[in-house]
């Protein structure tokens, strides 16, 4: 079970690092479902973040990726004349020179400048920025080829294997540990018809036909900063999945999230379908930044990674739910299966407009 963080321990963290002048407050941040997060000003202002060790069971592993994976993007930056104080994430070393702090009941610190004047969406305002964040989470795909895998730890085995997330699910239906299986019989359902879908990019990556890559794996819109000024993509953040995996997963995650015309906790899931402009304009984004590099597999490929995507997440919020509720945050009763709901009626609409997408790549792919 994950510890309550007193006011005593997030003084005791935020004290522990080598920032900039006295604490002046400190206060939770954000909507990250993982970690727990908090803006902490003192003479400047940072971030704060207690690392969650159950999804992330080894933080030292965890942490040896970030610095790796930060001071190669921060290299990146000042070789391309940007500013790596923005347009990377900078670790604050703890006073003790570690990059993170082990507090006195064993939980796992770490803190990062904070990006100024810039903004992390939770649903797109505006299909412009949508089409920013495909450049840039294209761009970083590309970046990230340079990175050698064999320096990455994988920080969560299995992480998009789909078929493994199946097979938990269905456990998980077996358990009943809430006895909540039998209210959403339905949801049930539509992940079992759809099961032998589940396995299509796992098995053309166990075929050599899509190759692994390294990945964010975790790319939804509120994984990027947006610069308020400029309008542009600034910084990728949140790398603790950075690790191998398909690049077709990292367009996908981008347009579950994003191409929604719902939140993806919206709880009238009708609400929820695939937006085909937002669709585009990622698509567009994406292929600029990375379409080059990309296998012809990969580029047909593009709508089975947000389909699947959906049909993956979807299917962990309800695994969620079923196991009560202990991975994802949650503010509310139901929240994991509202979420699941959003998910599920993004993929039935994904199914209908599966032509349509289908063309968009093509077209998008010819400019
Ligand atoms: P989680 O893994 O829980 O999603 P994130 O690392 O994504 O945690 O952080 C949660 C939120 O905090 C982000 O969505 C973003 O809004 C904000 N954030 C994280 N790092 C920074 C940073 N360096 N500067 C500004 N905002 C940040
Ligand atoms: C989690 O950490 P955050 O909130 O960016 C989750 C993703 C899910 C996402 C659903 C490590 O992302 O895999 O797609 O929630 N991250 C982890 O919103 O499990
Ligand atoms: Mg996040």
């Amino acid at each position: 079970m994950k510890k309550e963080i007193t006011n005593e321990i997030l003084m005791e963290a935020a004290a522990s690092f080598a920032t900039q002048g006295e604490v002046k407050s400190c206060e939770r941040y954000g909507n990250g479902h993982i970690n727990d997060t908090f803006l902490l000003t003192c003479d400047r202002r940072y971030i704060l973040q207690r690392m969650n060790t159950e999804v992330f069971q080894n933080p030292q592993a965890l942490m040896e990726n970030i610095e790796g994976v930060t001071s190669y993007l921060r290299q990146s930056v000042i070789k391309n004349g940007g500013d790596p104080d923005r347009e990377a994430l900078t670790l604050v070393r703890a006073k003790d020179g570690k990059s993170f702090y082990v507090d006195s009941q064993g939980g796992y610190w770490r803190v990062y400048l904070f990006i100024e004047n810039a903004t992390g969406y939770d649903q797109v305002k505006n299909p412009d920025d949508f089409y920013q964040s495909g450049c840039s989470f294209g761009r970083f795909q590309g970046l990230l080829a340079g990175y050698p895998a064999d320096k990455l730890w994988e920080t969560i085995p299995d992480f998009h294997n789909t078929p493994k997330r199946f097979e938990t699910f269905k456990k998980a239906v077996e358990e009943d540990v809430c006895g909540r299986a039998a209210n959403v019989q339905e949801e049930i359902a539509f992940v079992m018809d759809r099961a032998e879908k589940m396995g299509t990019a796992q098995r053309m990556l166990s075929q050599g036909e899509l190759p692994l890559r390294v990945t964010h794996n975790d790319t939804k819109l509120n994984n990027i900063l947006i610069d308020d000024a400029t309008g542009k993509g600034l910084c990728v953040i949140d790398l603790d999945t950075v690790m191998p995996g398909l690049s077709i997963f990292d367009y996908g995650d981008s347009i579950r999230f994003g191409a929604n015309t719902a939140a993806e906790d919206e709880p009238d899931a009708s609400k929820a379908s695939l937006s085909l402009p937002l669709f585009e304009a990622y698509t567009k984004g994406f292929l600029e930044g990375c379409g080059k590099d990309l296998t012809e597999n990969e580029i047909r490929m593009l709508p089975w990674g947000a389909y699947l995507m959906t049909l993956e997440c979807g299917t962990r919020f309800l695994t969620d739910y079923l196991q009560g509720d202990t991975y994802f945050h949650v503010a509310r009763e139901g929240h994991n299966l509202d979420r699941c709901r959003t998910q599920f009626a993004l993929v039935k609409d994904m199914e209908k407009k599966w032509g349509q997408m289908e063309d968009i790549v093509a077209h998008c792919m010819k400019i």
